[in-house]
């Protein structure tokens, strides 16, 4: 049981895994990298909530190919986090790199309840979407919440 328990972690774990080779020439490229994948995760995402919150005409399509984007471009923030870049033209603040387990906790949490969204917008029901898109903006709520500067 025990051993069944740590693979079904690992297996959780290596779903989340970052490219640990992951490297930046200039502490500037690390943030334009990261800002530059959480724009282009929120314009996706935010098209699928415009439909969620009846802003935007849905179109079950256009949700589904949105939230892949979104769950897909919404891995690749996290490895340009690297220490010492909460210095320059950033919000991030430095409790990411002294409180980087909370931090991590959240990021997986928000990369999960995007795989949740994609599946959701495969199904092309409504009210589906509208609750796991509340989930995501929550995730990204409470990151920025503790983590973001205003
Ligand atoms: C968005 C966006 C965020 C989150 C957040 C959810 O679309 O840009 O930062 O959702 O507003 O509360």
């Amino acid at each position: 049981m025990k051993i069944i328990t740590s693979l079904a972690l690992a297996a959780v774990a290596a779903t989340f895994v970052l490219p640990a080779s992951a490297q930046f020439a200039k502490a500037e490229d690390a943030i334009k990298y990261r800002q530059s994948s959480f724009f282009v995760m929120q314009q996706n995402f935010g098209r699928v909530a415009g439909m969620a919150a009846g802003k935007i005409p849905f179109d079950a399509k256009v949700a589904a190919e949105s939230a892949a984007v979104a769950e897909f471009v919404g891995k690749l923030p996290w490895a340009a986090f690297v220490p010492g870049t909460d210095k320059g033209d950033t919000k991030a603040k430095a409790d990411i790199w002294s409180n980087k387990a909370k931090f991590d906790d959240y990021a997986n949490k928000m990369q999960a309840d995007m795989v949740k969204l994609t599946a959701a917008t495969k199904t092309g029901n409504l009210d589906a979407i509208k609750t796991a898109v509340n989930a995501v903006g929550g995730s990204c709520k409470s990151c920025h919440d503790d983590f973001r500067a205003k």
